[in-house]
């Protein structure tokens, strides 16, 4: 909607709904809390891409960021123990405004309990070891690692553990969509959980580069949470080569590095690498946000 303004000696953090003790947090807190359980996560910061557009584009706005702030299973716990009916947790942001035609007051998002008491998920206000800008969401962010980055609140003012999913127009008319495959009785899921995805970085787009041993590498990833990469091929001018690429560990939830050495003669190429997932998730060649990555280039 719109950024708001924060000022950090007013900025409180609430964490109510099902709990025994309702409480309010301020910035000194936070960072006392911080030195005892402060903790790095590398992650994958995906866009889902508009909730306006249908998701039949690649979209590759995806970067690989390191999060420093406390787990969000810590600041539950000192609410004390949650009611058995507690099931999500609601996360508002303190921005307000109109999106696609609708009025918000909060942007709000939810997370199931199972996903939200994961150790990866932060409340974070530090990035690449600097302290979070007001466009990235500070003071204060909460991070969903392996989920798209619209579950990843922006400046944070209030937990909520609730009974049942949030109600505001970004759980409900918008970040819903079709399962792919799942057309024509139309199922429908919330946006949480990434897609195995992966980006071409080199060869550059219409890069002209010399002949022999080329180097074609990038990043791939997935949403991690019970699941993994399982490799990533690459394709060269529609087959004429095909090899599987070396894909480096990664470590949690990060971005994994790939690359191949494909041996090129001159003129025109075109590349693409699909990545798939243990599970047998692969990406889709065309036709949806995740699609393969295709890069022209020349030789010679
Ligand atoms: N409060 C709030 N948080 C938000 C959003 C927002 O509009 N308001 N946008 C979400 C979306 S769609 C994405 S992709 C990420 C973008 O985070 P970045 O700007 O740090 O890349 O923030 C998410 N968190
Ligand atoms: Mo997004």
């Amino acid at each position: 909607m719109a950024t708001p303004t924060i000022s950090r000696s007013a900025w409180r953090l609430t964490t109510d709904g099902l709990v025994e003790r309702p409480y309010a947090l301020d910035w000194p807190l936070l960072l006392q809390l911080g030195e005892r359980h402060g903790r790095t996560v590398e992650s994958v910061h995906e866009c889902y891409g508009s909730p306006l557009k249908p998701p039949t584009e690649a979209v590759r706005r995806a970067g690989n960021v390191d999060w420093f702030g406390i787990p969000l299973q810590i600041l539950l716990s000192l609410a004390g123990p949650l009611s058995d009916a507690a099931a999500y947790i609601w996360a508002d942001g303190l921005d307000s405004g109109t999106f696609g035609g609708v009025a918000a007051d909060r942007y709000q998002k939810d997370l199931p309990l199972g996903k939200a008491m994961g150790e990866e998920v932060m409340v974070a206000w530090r990035m690449n070891g600097e302290e979070l800008s007001v466009e990235r969401g500070g003071p204060v962010r909460l991070v969903v690692p392996g989920w798209f980055g619209t579950n990843s609140v922006k400046w944070l003012c209030r937990l909520s553990v609730q009974a049942a999913r949030a109600t505001g127009p970004f759980t409900t008319k918008f970040y819903n969509e079709v399962v792919p495959g799942k057309e024509a009785d139309g199922t429908v899921r919330p946006v949480w959980a990434v897609e195995v995805n992966s980006i071409i970085c080199s060869p550059a787009p219409a890069e002209v580069i010399e002949d022999g041993d080329v180097e074609i590498w990038g990043w791939c990833w997935c949403c991690g949470d019970a699941d993994e990469i399982a490799g990533v091929k690459v394709v060269l001018d529609g087959g004429t080569q095909m090899v599987n690429a070396a894909v480096a560990q990664g470590e949690g939830p990060s971005w994994q590095r790939w690359s191949t050495l494909l041996r090129l003669g001159e003129g025109e190429h075109e590349v693409y690498a699909r990545a798939s997932t243990a599970h047998g998730d692969v990406q889709p060649l065309g036709n949806r946000r995740n699609e393969v990555h295709r890069v022209r280039f020349h030789i010679g």
